[in-house]
C-alpha cells in the first residue's frame, strides 16, 4: 500500500539486499531511433508526461543527484530517449514530453512514433510511470496514454507531482479528483515532489514491487 501522505523517508526501500541502488546511477545513451535502443537485457521502467511537468527532476530526485539529467523551465527539454543504468541493474529511461505545441509537427509525429514503438513493443520494460501536476486536471493526453497503456497491457504507476505547491488539504482533494478521472485507487499512484523530495520513498517501494 502506498500511502498518499507518506513522508519521504530515509534510507532505501526495505526490501534487503535486492533493493537498488539508485544512487548508483550512470547516463548510457541518448536514443533518436529504434534501431538504437541498446539491448533488452534488463528490467526497465521509463518515465512519461506532458512536457515540462518534471519527468526528469523526478529521476533526479530518485537518484538523489541535482544534474544527472537535464532539467529546463522551457518546455521541450528532452528530445530523444535518454537511457541510465542504475545499480548495473535497471535501465530508467527518461521519455521526451508530449503536448508541447511549438515543436513543430512532423518532429512530434516522428517522436509520437518513437515512443509508441518503444511503449509497445519493448519486452524489458516493466513500467511505466506517467507522471502529471497535481495542480491541474486529468489532461485528455494523460487520460489517451493511460487508456492505451491499459488497453496494450503494459503496467504503469501514477505519480502526481509538484505536490509541494498546493496546501496538504488542496493535495487531498486533487489527488481525489486525480484518482477519480484516471480510475486508480490511492495505492496505485505516489504523491511526489522534486523540490522536497517527498514521496521518493514510496515511489521507491512501488518501482520495487514492478522490478525486483
Ligand atoms: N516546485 C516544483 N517544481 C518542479 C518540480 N518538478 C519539476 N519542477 C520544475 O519544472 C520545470 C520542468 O522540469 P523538468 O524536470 O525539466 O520537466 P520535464 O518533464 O523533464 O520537461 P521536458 O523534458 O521539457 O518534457 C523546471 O523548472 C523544474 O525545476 C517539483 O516537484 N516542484
Ligand atoms: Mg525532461
Amino acid at each position: 500500500m502506498i500511502c498518499p501522505d507518506g513522508a519521504a523517508g530515509e534510507g532505501e526501500s526495505g526490501a534487503g539486499s535486492t533493493a537498488i541502488n539508485y544512487a548508483r546511477i550512470h547516463f548510457l545513451d541518448s536514443v533518436h531511433k529504434t534501431a538504437q535502443l541498446p539491448p533488452a537485457d534488463l528490467p526497465e521502467v521509463a518515465f512519461a508526461g506532458r512536457s515540462n511537468v518534471g519527468k526528469s527532476s523526478l529521476i533526479n530526485t530518485l537518484v538523489r543527484r541535482r544534474t544527472l539529467v537535464k532539467v529546463s523551465s522551457k518546455p521541450g527539454k528532452t528530445q530523444a530517449l535518454n537511457f541510465f543504468l542504475a545499480d548495473d541493474r535497471l535501465y530508467l529511461v527518461d521519455l521526451p514530453g508530449y503536448g508541447y505545441a511549438k515543436v513543430p509537427k512532423g518532429m512530434q509525429d516522428a517522436w509520437q512514433r518513437l515512443i509508441t514503438d518503444y511503449l509497445e513493443s519493448r519486452v524489458s520494460l516493466r513500467c511505466v510511470v506517467v507522471i502529471v501536476d497535481i495542480r491541474h486536471g486529468v489532461k485528455v493526453q494523460d487520460l489517451e496514454l493511460v487508456t492505451w497503456l491499459r488497453a496494450v497491457g503494459r503496467p504503469l504507476l501514477l505519480v502526481y507531482t509538484k505536490c509541494d505547491k498546493l496546501s496538504r488539504n488542496q493535495q487531498q482533494r486533487q489527488a481525489a479528483a486525480l484518482d477519480a478521472g484516471f480510475g486508480l485507487t490511492p495505492a496505485e499512484r505516489v504523491l511526489f515532489s522534486s523540490k522536497t523530495g517527498e514521496g521518493r520513498e514510496n515511489l521507491i517501494v512501488a518501482l520495487d514491487r514492478f522490478v525486483v
